[in-house]
C-alpha cells in the first residue's frame, strides 16, 4: 500500500481521457501548430489551468524549435520533462516528520465536504503504521454527526479519539487533545475541523484561534498544515487554495477523490499556481486508499498505456 501502484491506479480516468487524447495526439500528428492548439486545448480541459497550460506549452516549443526536435513522440517526451520539471520545483513529496520532535501536531483544513475527515483516518492509519502513536481531534463540533464519524473512523485505525460535546469550543478540544497527548506520550496529533468557505471570515478567524492555542502547547505547532482539496471540483479548488493560504499558513495539500475525476491536470495548476506542495491524493473512500505523491509516477501515471 501507499505505494506507486495506487497513485497510478487513482489516474485511470485522467489517463483515459485528456491525457488519453494528448498520447493520441502526439502518435498521430507531425508537429506542427494544429498539434500545439490542440494539446493547449487538452490540457486545459484536463484543469491544468490556462496560465500553466500557456507557459508549459510554450516552454515545450521553445525546446522543440532549441533541439531541432522533429518526431512527435520526441515532443511528448519534452512534455513529460517539462510536466515533471513543473512539480519538482515545487517540492511536492511527502512531509518529513522530524523524530527529534515529542509532539508533531497536523491541521487538516478544507471547504465543506472536501474529504478531510476521511483523509484523516487515513492519514491517521498511514503514520500508525510508521510508528507512530496517533490522537485525533474532534473540533467539528458543530454537527453532531462529524464528532461520530471521527470517532468511527478512529476505532477503524485503531487511534484514540479525543471529543467534547457538540457545539463546544474547537480551541478547548484542541487544548484537551495536546494534553492528553503529551499525558500519554503521544507523536502525533491530527485535528479534524470543520468544513468552512474561505469566504467566511469568522470560521477562519476561528482556525487561527485553533492555531493559536496549539502554538502556545508545543513548540511550531501546527508542524503541518494540510489544506485537502477535492480534485473533482477542479479549478475551483484553486480558487479555495488561494484564500485558504491567505489566512492560514497551509503547508501541504492533500487532493482528495482523485479517483473520481478525469481532470487530474489539477496537480500541475496547483504546483505553479499556489507554490503548495502536494502531499498525498486521496484514491478511494477507504482507509488505505492514500497515496505518497510522487511527481515521477504521477507523470508516467497520467501517459501510461
Ligand atoms: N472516491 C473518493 N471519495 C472520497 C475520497 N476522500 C473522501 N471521499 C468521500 O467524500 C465524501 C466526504 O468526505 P468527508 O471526509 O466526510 O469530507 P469532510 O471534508 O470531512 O466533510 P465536512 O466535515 O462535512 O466538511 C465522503 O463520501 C467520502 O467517502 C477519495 O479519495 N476518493
Ligand atoms: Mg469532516
Amino acid at each position: 500500500m501507499f505505494k506507486s501502484k495506487q497513485l497510478r491506479d487513482s489516474l485511470a480516468r485522467t489517463r483515459g481521457s485528456f491525457f488519453g487524447q494528448i498520447t493520441g495526439l502526439f502518435g498521430a500528428s507531425d508537429i506542427n501548430d494544429d498539434l500545439w492548439d490542440d494539446l493547449e486545448a487538452l490540457l486545459i480541459q484536463a484543469d491544468v489551468g490556462v496560465d500553466t497550460t500557456l507557459s508549459l506549452v510554450e516552454r515545450v516549443k521553445d525546446r522543440v524549435a532549441r533541439e531541432g526536435i522533429v518526431k512527435a513522440s520526441d515532443a511528448q517526451r519534452v512534455l513529460k520533462e517539462e510536466m515533471l520539471s513543473l512539480l519538482a520545483a515545487d517540492g511536492s513529496r511527502p512531509p518529513s516528520l522530524d523524530r527529534k520532535r515529542l509532539l508533531t501536531v497536523v491541521l487538516v483544513v478544507g471547504v465543506n465536504g472536501s474529504g478531510k475527515t476521511t483523509t484523516i483516518a487515513k492519514l491517521a492509519h498511514y503514520y500508525r503504521r510508521q510508528g507512530q502513536n496517533v490522537v485525533l481531534a474532534a473540533t467539528d463540533t458543530f454537527r453532531a454527526a462529524a464528532i461520530d464519524q471521527l470517532k468511527v473512523w478512529g476505532e477503524r485505525a485503531g487511534v484514540t479519539v479525543i471529543a467534547h460535546q457538540p457545539g463546544a469550543d474547537p480551541g478547548a478540544v484542541v487544548f484537551d487533545a495536546i494534553k492528553s497527548s503529551q499525558a500519554r506520550g503521544a507523536t502525533m496529533v491530527i485535528v479534524d475541523t470543520a468544513g468552512r468557505l474561505h469566504t467566511k471570515y469568522n470560521l477562519m478567524k476561528e482556525l487561527e484561534k485553533i492555531r493559536s492555542i496549539a502554538a502556545k502547547q508545543v513548540h511550531e505547532a501546527p508542524h503541518e498544515t494540510l489544506l485537502v482539496l477535492d480534485a473533482t471540483t477542479g479549478q475551483n479548488a484553486i480558487s479555495q487554495a488561494r484564500h485558504f493560504k491567505k489566512s492560514v499558513d497551509v503547508t501541504g495539500v492533500v487532493l482528495a477523490k482523485l479517483d473520481g475525476t478525469a481532470k487530474g491536470g489539477v496537480v500541475f495548476a496547483i504546483a505553479r499556481e499556489l507554490g503548495v506542495p502536494v502531499r498525498f491524493v486521496g484514491t478511494g473512500e477507504g482507509i488505505e486508499d492514500l497515496a505518497e505523491f510522487d511527481a515521477e509516477t504521477f507523470v508516467e501515471g497520467l501517459f501510461a498505456g
